[in-house]
């Protein structure tokens, strides 16, 4: 039997949710404009006042926001209520200096866990289950998240943070976890691993696991199911909305139910701005119509996939995203970790490099692998190989420090990467995820 954590709002009509979402919006705009300069300011270069906004039909009318506004704003730019209000803050893996802050109010952080309580519930966790929190501890909203979602409906919860595979398996077994939450690339991880110890799936309790914060393929989906012994779950979610949770999967386990009474999505074309109908593949969108602390009126997440309201099997009516097909910027998603090909660059050049180089990205044996090829200048050039795998090593360990990830580094030959005359394309991502 399906299980909700909400049903009067997972399984609320149409008309429920729209009157719910349009009483919402209005009172966010207006709260917004009162509190936020730099929205009051997008608002009125485009003409807006909070009295236009009336209901759902006027979510167009007003302004979108980028990443680009975040880094702007940066660190208390778009904060809505006074620091001593909030209780918490997150951050995205993204570029150094500027990263994206995320700002919570005690309120914030209950709405945030509560979307991750009806993600765990629709995964079939109960009081029962003991839940395995594998997704990174710390700024990443993924451990939080996770952990508060799984505190709320009363798992007992493990607070494991990512790595040490081994230790993972030994409680998973020793304490009998049924539920794991972590990066699905993780996941893969420690079935192989599980299986490699020697181990089956039948000497473990796990049950159900919660995966997301990366894009991942269906084929992945069933060969984890497989090593593990599970049913495996999507959720999705993005720091400045919250965190995960914004939308997950259900029995069904085809799309995400958005938690629309939280974030109202639209679907747009990522060129023209223009909002797309349900089933045409665009932008994702989001409105929050819950938050204190750091509301976001449009904001471009640059994922791309599908809305359908198509009934589900599961009885929820929340409206439903596909799998992110692609972000339409050039963000990289390495290991969970977000990796932009301008922090590479940075690096490089800041240790002495060519801007002349190639990023490859590739998924080996369902681990994600980056290779940096970057040409020498003639002055770098040593014939003798210690002396380039030493300058390998310490650009490698730049780039970790600069990305948090570890690459691989080939130093190539002057002039052996092929120029171009357009745009240069400098990352080929051999991962087929876009299926
Ligand atoms: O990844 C939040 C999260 C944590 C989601 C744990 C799910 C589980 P960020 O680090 O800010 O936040 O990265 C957000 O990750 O815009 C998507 O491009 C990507 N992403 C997140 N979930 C999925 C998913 C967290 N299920 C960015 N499938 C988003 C594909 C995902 N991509």
């Amino acid at each position: 039997m399906e299980r909700y954590w909400n049903k009067e709002i997972e399984c609320a009509s149409r008309e429920e949710m729209k009157k719910l979402q349009s009483e919402r919006l209005v009172a966010q705009v207006r709260y917004v404009y009162d509190n936020v300069k730099y929205y009051r300011d997008l608002m009125d270069a485009k003409g807006v006042k909070p009295g236009d906004i009336r209901g759902l039909e006027d979510l167009c009318k007003l302004p979108f926001l980028s990443k680009a506004d975040l880094r702007e704003g940066y660190p208390y730019g778009l904060l809505a209520r006074p620091l001593n209000e909030c209780v918490r803050i997150h951050s995205t893996s993204g570029t150094t200096g500027r990263r994206v802050v995320a700002f919570y109010t005690q309120h914030d952080v209950d709405m945030w866990e509560d979307c991750c309580a009806r993600a765990i519930t629709a995964a079939g966790g109960t009081p029962d289950d003991v839940c395995q929190v594998a997704y990174g501890y710390g700024l990443f909203t993924g451990g939080a998240g996770l952990h508060g979602g799984s505190h709320k409906v009363g798992c007992l919860t493990l607070p494991m943070s990512s790595g040490n595979t081994e230790r993972q398996i030994q409680f998973m077994r020793d304490l009998g976890a049924t539920i794991l939450c972590c990066t699905p690339s993780y996941a893969a991880y420690l079935g192989e691993s599980l299986h490699e110890m020697g181990l089956t799936p039948a000497d473990i309790k796990l049950k159900a696991g919660i995966f997301g914060a990366e894009p991942w393929t269906e084929e992945m989906r069933r060969s984890i199911e497989k090593s593990l012994g599970i049913k495996a779950y999507d959720i999705y979610g993005l720091t400045e909305t919250s965190g995960p949770g914004v939308a997950f999967e259900c029995s069904a386990q085809k799309g995400m139910h958005i938690n629309e009474d939280n974030f109202i999505p639209e679907i747009i074309n990522p060129e023209t701005g223009e909002p797309l109908p349900d089933g045409e593949v665009g932008e994702l969108v989001f409105t929050s119509i819950t938050k204190e602390a750091f509301p976001l009126l449009r904001y471009r997440t640059r994922d791309l996939c599908v809305l359908s309201r198509e009934k589900c099997s599961c009885g929820r009516t929340l409206v439903k995203m596909s799998k992110p097909k692609g972000r339409s910027d050039d963000m990289l998603i390495i290991r969970g970790v977000n990796v932009f090909p301008s922090q590479i660059e940075t690096v490089l050049i800041a240790n002495g490099y060519s801007p002349n180089y190639l990023i490859e990205v590739d998924r080996v044996n369902n681990t994600d692998t980056l290779d940096i090829s970057v040409e020498m200048k003639p002055d770098q050039f040593s014939d003798k190989v210690r002396d380039m795998q030493l300058q390998e090593k310490s650009l490698a360990s730049a780039m970790k420090t600069m990305l948090g990830i570890n690459p691989k580094m080939h130093l190539v030959a002057p002039k052996s990467i092929t120029r171009s005359e357009g745009k240069a394309v400098r990352v080929i991502d051999r991962r087929k995820l876009h299926d």
